[in-house]
């Protein structure tokens, strides 16, 4: 495809090849690229708009909202449900699935989202994103339950995300390897400026949270530990370390230059009773489509992470991913 083109031409490129697309699915994108330019302005205008600080509510994990998780949460609901593209949707920040209005048309697609991942960072201007999952919905059901979007994420039809950063970038798979799209602010349309994207499958740069440390299960403890004594130890190589507490940072850095990112499940954790950090629906499994899209692997440690079986929308799991041989040692660290 022509970089430069734009998104809404590469979508409709792309329809072309699909046999017996009907131009909803196209239509979906486009939606969901006009939610990801809103959410863009308000992260771009933050305190100009008085849309930063705490909501004074909490969302079903418990945890502070802030006013934009909000907010960019309306803008996806107001984004998706008039065009008739979808039949439900969910978000991080609705305990239930979202039904259209009687009277709304229903589409082909049920979405997920984190409207707005990385939220801890907005209020001191760090990149956050907007993470999305497309599945098939049931053939004509009106208000699809919650039953029916728990797919594991090989049955995802599309996934991307779009990274409010120095520059706004839209990345997305729809099977087909993964594009990536920068947003011309000048008039307002995402243009393709990369494509098939391939991780390179060595690295020496990992991004884990390692304040929890003392909390890791031994083969984490072993991989990092080894990772910092670097080439005298016997990775044989020096490594170098990120975090910056948005998933989708972390993951636009490993797409462009390799790298791992690593939410283990631990102790802390466990204690708490939950799985891990990360919520499998609408940011392990669409961030794991597009990893193994771009030729990286996605696993807890010990499973695939897209051929996780879901028992709830808001189920958490443990995240390791990037670039293929080191998480292939991960994943044999863990097997011992
Ligand atoms: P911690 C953001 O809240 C998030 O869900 C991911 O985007 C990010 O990688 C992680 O949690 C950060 O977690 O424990 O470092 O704040």
């Amino acid at each position: 495809m022509r970089i430069g083109t734009t998104l809404s031409n590469y979508i409709i490129e792309n329809q072309r090849h699909t046999h017996g697309a009907t131009g909803q699915f196209t239509g979906l994108l486009n939606d969901l690229a006009v939610a990801c330019k809103k959410i863009a302005d308000l992260v771009n205008k933050g305190d100009l708009l008085n849309v930063l600080g705490s909501a004074d509510s909490e969302n079903v994990q418990g945890e502070q909202q802030k006013k934009l998780d909000v907010i960019s949460n309306l803008v996806f609901i107001e984004a998706l449900h008039h065009n008739g593209h979808v039949a439900a949707l969910a978000s991080e920040e609705m305990d239930e699935v979202y039904h259209l209005p009687s009277g709304i048309p229903r589409g082909k697609y049920l979405v997920l989202a984190d409207p707005l991942d990385g939220s801890s960072n907005i209020d001191v201007n760090v990149s956050v994103g907007t993470i999305f999952s497309v599945l098939k919905a049931p053939e004509g059901v009106d208000y699809p339950a919650e039953q029916d979007f728990l797919k594991p994420g090989t049955e995802q039809v599309a996934a991307g995300y779009c990274l409010y950063g120095p520059s706004t970038m839209l990345v997305l798979t729809t099977g087909q390897g993964v594009s990536m799209f920068t947003l011309n602010r000048d008039f307002g349309e995402f243009l393709l400026t990369h494509e098939n994207i391939m991780i390179p499958a060595d690295t020496n740069e990992f991004a884990i949270n390692t304040s929890n440390q003392r909390f890791w299960e031994p083969p984490v403890q072993r991989f990092i530990d080894e990772c910092l004594r670097g080439q005298d130890g016997p990775l044989g190589k020096d490594f170098n370390m990120r975090w910056v507490a948005s998933m989708v940072a972390d993951v636009h850095r490993i797409l462009n230059r390799g790298g791992l990112f690593l939410y283990p499940i631990d102790a802390k954790l466990s204690a708490k009773g939950q799985a891990g950090k990360l919520r499998l629906m609408y940011e392990a499994n669409p961030i794991a489509f597009i990893i193994e899209q771009a030729g990286g692997l996605c696993t807890t440690g010990r499973e695939r992470i897209m051929t996780l079986a879901p028992e709830s929308i808001h189920q958490r799991v443990p995240v390791i991913l990037g670039s293929r041989n080191e998480v292939e040692r991960i994943i044999g660290y863990h097997s011992e």
